[in-house]
């Protein structure tokens, strides 16, 4: 038994270790990457049982992500697809400070999942299931199977959080703005930037009012996410708001995924909603530190870490 199911695509992911356009790069690291994955492994991190759903190819970059989420400790509910290659996504650091993500992932293994790929008993089980935006808009079996997941978990009560995390390279702001309108109302925690917000609730005065609006849709906690400004928080009725932790970023994605487990992972352990705001600024500036999605998660003991002065720890 598990206490959180998360259910998406992960990919494998090449990253160019220099700036400059890939074309007159040297060479490519590889690792792996996915919204789902990078938040399962900082949840885990931080101490939270966690599985993950999904399917890869019968390939060598299949092998590798699911050694990759074993040795991180994350159980995993996988299908090897014999018929589709694992997906893949390519990190191109064009100057030293902008990141651009090239992606490989049409008819990929991870697009094609369907609801026989829902692990059903173990939401039942879980006391919450995660889901990402970006796992509907992969494909139409996709679709149907995160719906089927919300299905699961509103018969066994398992709470929902859902990160909308839009992907423009997969769809368009208007369908993914009713989609996510159709997806609040079942969710109990959402999570979005302000223009993610915006898409699904129409533009407000401030983040506070996107907040409510989707409180208003059906999620009585929700969560805006504003990157360098912190965050803000409408829980039952009452706005929070949290500054970020002061740092030079090198590559930001997989902060937003960090700061969603960071949320969680004290929601679970029944912190207040100030305590849940600090620790998911905290675990998205760790992020934030280094190259890869998820390799800068940070364990617990390493959360105040970033507020130390001290350069060297012994
Ligand atoms: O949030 C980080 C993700 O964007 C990255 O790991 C890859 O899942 C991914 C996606 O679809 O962009």
């Amino acid at each position: 038994v598990t206490d959180v199911v998360t259910m998406g695509e992960t990919m494998a992911l090449m990253k160019a270790e220099t700036p400059g356009p890939l074309a007159h790069v040297a060479s490519l690291s590889l690792g792996m990457g996915g919204a789902e994955s990078n938040f399962a492994i900082a949840l885990r991190r931080l101490g939270t049982s966690v599985t993950w759903a999904g399917r890869v190819g019968a390939d060598s970059l299949g092998e590798m992500v699911l050694r990759e989420l074993a040795a991180e400790a994350i159980n995993t509910f996988a299908s090897r697809d014999e018929t589709a290659p694992t997906g893949l996504m390519i990190k191109e650091r064009r100057t030293a400070e902008a990141v651009k993500v090239w992606y490989y992932r049409r008819g990929s293994a991870g697009s094609r999942l369907c609801r026989e790929d829902v692990p059903a008993e173990q939401i039942a089980q879980a006391k919450l299931l995660h889901i990402t935006g970006i796992t509907p808009a992969l494909s139409a079996s996709a679709a149907d199977a995160v719906s089927y997941a919300l299905d699961c978990a509103k018969e066994a009560g398992t709470m929902v959080s859902f990160d909308l995390n839009y992907r423009a390279a997969l769809w368009s702001p208007e369908e993914a703005g009713e989609l996510y309108r159709r997806i609040i109302p079942r969710t109990d925690v959402v999570f979005a930037g302000d223009a993610e917000a915006a898409m699904a609730v129409g533009e407000a005065q401030d983040p506070t009012d996107l907040a409510r609006r989707m409180n208003e849709l059906g999620a009585p906690q929700a969560v805006i996410k504003l990157g360098a400004d912190g965050c803000i928080a409408v829980v039952d009725g009452t706005p929070h708001t949290q500054a970020a932790v002061p740092i030079r970023a090198v590559d930001t994605v997989g902060a937003g995924d960090a700061f969603v487990a960071g949320y969680i992972a004290e929601m679970l352990n029944d912190k207040d909603v100030p305590q849940r705001l600090l620790t998911a600024v905290r675990t998205g500036a760790f992020a934030c530190l280094v190259p890869g999605d998820w390799e800068g998660m940070p364990r617990r003991i390493e959360l105040d870490l970033l507020d130390s002065t001290e350069p060297v720890s012994r």
